[in-house]
This record gives C-alpha cells, sequence and structure tokens, in this order.
C-alpha cells in the first residue's frame, strides 16, 4: 500500500499547477447551504413540543457529511446543489433520528451527543422516540414535496435508496446484530463489517448515490461511486474505533471510551490501534482510486476521503 505522502511528487512547469482545492473552504460553504435549509426544513407546528424536539437534534451541529456527500456527487455528474438540497436535508434528518434511537436507553444509553444532552434526556424517551419516528418520516415527505427539476422517475430511485439504507437491509438490521453480538466473547472481523457496512455504510452510500441518481448519472458511474462509499464507509467507522480510544469527550462531543467501557468488540480491539489506522488508510486509497477516472470533478470527494482519514472528532 502506498501512502499519499509518499507517492513521487514530478514539478509542474510554473504557470501550470493545478489550482488549489481547499477542502476546508469547501466544507463551510457547503455546511452553511445544509444549515440554512435545515433550519427552514422544519418550521415549529403543533403541537409545539415534537416540533421542538426535533429541531432540537437536527440543528444540533454535527459535521454533515451525508449531506455534503450528496451535495458533492450530484454536482460531479452534472446536477446542481438546489436539486439535491432536499435529499441532502433528508439524509441529516434520517441520520439525526438514528441517532436519537441509537442513544436511547434501551439501545446505547448516552446521555451526551454533538456536544449536548442527548434528545431523551431533555424531553423524555416517549417524546425522543416519537422525534425520531416524526424525522424519518418527514424525510421521505420532504424529498418527495420540496425537490424540484428532477425527472420523477429518478426521484422515485432516490426514495426506494433511502429505504434500502434504513430498514432492516440498512441501518435497522445492523443494528439488531450489533446489540445481538454485545457480550458475544470474540466477535469476528466478518460480524464487525456486517455491523457496520449496515449501520454506518448503508446511510453513506445511499447519500453518495442519491446525489448522483438525482443528476440522472449512467450505471458506470453510479457502480464507481458506490464502491467509493463502501470504502469510506468502513474507513470512517475504523476511524470512529479508533477515536474512541483516543480522543477526548470534548473532542468528540460525547462520551468517550464507551466501547472499551462495554467491553465491545471494535475494530483496534481486534487488530490494535496501528493496523486499523493501516486499514482505513488502505481504504481510503482504494476509495480515491476508483474516482481517478472523473479528473478535476472529483476533487471534494477524494478531499472529504482524505478528511475522513484525518478527522479527529
Ligand atoms: C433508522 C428506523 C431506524 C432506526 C435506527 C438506532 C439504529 C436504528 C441504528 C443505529 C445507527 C447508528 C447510530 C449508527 C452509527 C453511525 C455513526 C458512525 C454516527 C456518527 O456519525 P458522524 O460522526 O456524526 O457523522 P455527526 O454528529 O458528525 O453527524
Amino acid at each position: 500500500m502506498i501512502s499519499t505522502n509518499s507517492v513521487p511528487h514530478t514539478p509542474l512547469p510554473v504557470g501550470s499547477e493545478p489550482a488549489q482545492f481547499d477542502l476546508m473552504t469547501y466544507l463551510a460553504e457547503r455546511r452553511t447551504q445544509v444549515e440554512t435549509a435545515l433550519e427552514q426544513s422544519i418550521p415549529i407546528g403543533h403541537p409545539e413540543k415534537i416540533y421542538q424536539a426535533m429541531r432540537y437534534s437536527v440543528l444540533a451541529g454535527g459535521k454533515r457529511l451525508r449531506p455534503i456527500l450528496c451535495l458533492a456527487t450530484c454536482e460531479l455528474a452534472g446536477g446542481t446543489v438546489e436539486m439535491a438540497l432536499p435529499t441532502a436535508c433528508a439524509l441529516e434528518m434520517i441520520h439525526t433520528m438514528s441517532l436519537i434511537h441509537d442513544d436511547l436507553p434501551a439501545m446505547d444509553n448516552d446521555d451526551y451527543r454533538r456536544g449536548k444532552l442527548t434528545n431523551h434526556k431533555v424531553f423524555g424517551e416517549d417524546i425522543a422516540i416519537l422525534a425520531g419516528d416524526g424525522l424519518l418520516a418527514y424525510a421521505f415527505e420532504f424529498v418527495a414535496i420540496k425537490t424540484q427539476h428532477v425527472p420523477a422517475s429518478q426521484l422515485l430511485k432516490v426514495v426506494a435508496r433511502l429505504g434500502h439504507a434504513v430498514a432492516a437491509t440498512g441501518l435497522v438490521g445492523g443494528q439488531v446484530v450489533d446489540l445481538e453480538s454485545e457480550g458475544t466473547e470474540n466477535p469476528t472481523v466478518e460480524i464487525l463489517n456486517f455491523i457496520h457496512t449496515h449501520k454506518t455504510g448503508a446511510l453513506l452510500e445511499a447519500s453518495v448515490l442519491s446525489g448522483a441518481l438525482l443528476a440522472s448519472a449512467p450505471e458506470t458511474t453510479l457502480q464507481r461511486l458506490s464502491q467509493y462509499a463502501r470504502n469510506i464507509g468502513l474507513a470512517f467507522q475504523i476511524v470512529d474505533d479508533v477515536l474512541d480510544i483516543t480522543a477526548t469527550k470534548a473532542e468528540l462531543g460525547k462520551t468517550a471510551g464507551k466501547d472499551l467501557q462495554a467491553q465491545k468488540a471494535t475494530y483496534p480491539s481486534i487488530w490494535g490501534i496501528e493496523e486499523s489506522k493501516r486499514q482505513a488508510q488502505s481504504l481510503i486509497d482504494a476509495a480515491k482510486a476508483e474516482l481517478a477516472i472523473f479528473g478535476d470533478k472529483a476533487r471534494p470527494l477524494i478531499a472529504i476521503a482524505d478528511f475522513i482519514l484525518a478527522r479527529t472528532h
């Protein structure tokens, strides 16, 4: 495996260097667009409490990785940010609802998320469950009624892909195997991979593919993007597991060291930290190689892959 830092670099003639792509500026701009759209997406209605609970978690921050991936692949495939914003918001609603439910006492029983008290700690378990349900249903409504300039046939494919990512074929299935594997001695890498390709990978893949579907990308592009997404999805989780050991609560915005405490099987518990980092690097290299064919158009997605590896929270 070759590290990106060690690739031999042939200097280009003066004046012909490609313009630098500034990921931090790109992410900040996209985040602002997503935050503005999310802020407007859930107006307070009646009964006020449930709207407040939904808004509390959706507007609590977060990296907004899934919406940004959706916007990036839509643009890569020739579409616009405007076409993809409703789906981008829906992805964040779905992601947030999965966090709300994951934090419940019946699941991971967490008190902090995104640097704030978890939804059930503020609103109670009953409302937190309903806030999750409300967000999930609203995400699909939002895509269906707010998306513009996209053929209905493509929109239908997006809706199907979102459903597939949430259902037993995705997040729900991954969560069930995760719950079942708790307390299991020595779960295998295959079980870990199943859990995380479903719990984490499925929605990341849906984020990447939905943007491209909105822009009516051809099948060959979808296949490459799907492979990119699967690789970054697994790398994302390996990094997450490493950060659970190496990062602080302040950096993570949630309880650190939870996996160790719960004696949960993780990639570092099987491979150790250094090998886990090597595996993540190799997945990121493979993800980036998938996109080489797209040239400069893939720069945001390539930079996001690097960001996933280098992130500290
Ligand atoms: C979807 C119907 C339905 C039920 C939910 C609870 C559950 C079933 C699934 C758990 C899904 C889950 C919480 C997966 C973990 C995904 C993950 C790595 C979250 C952290 O993502 P980041 O780092 O978080 O992108 P931010 O806060 O930055 O958005």
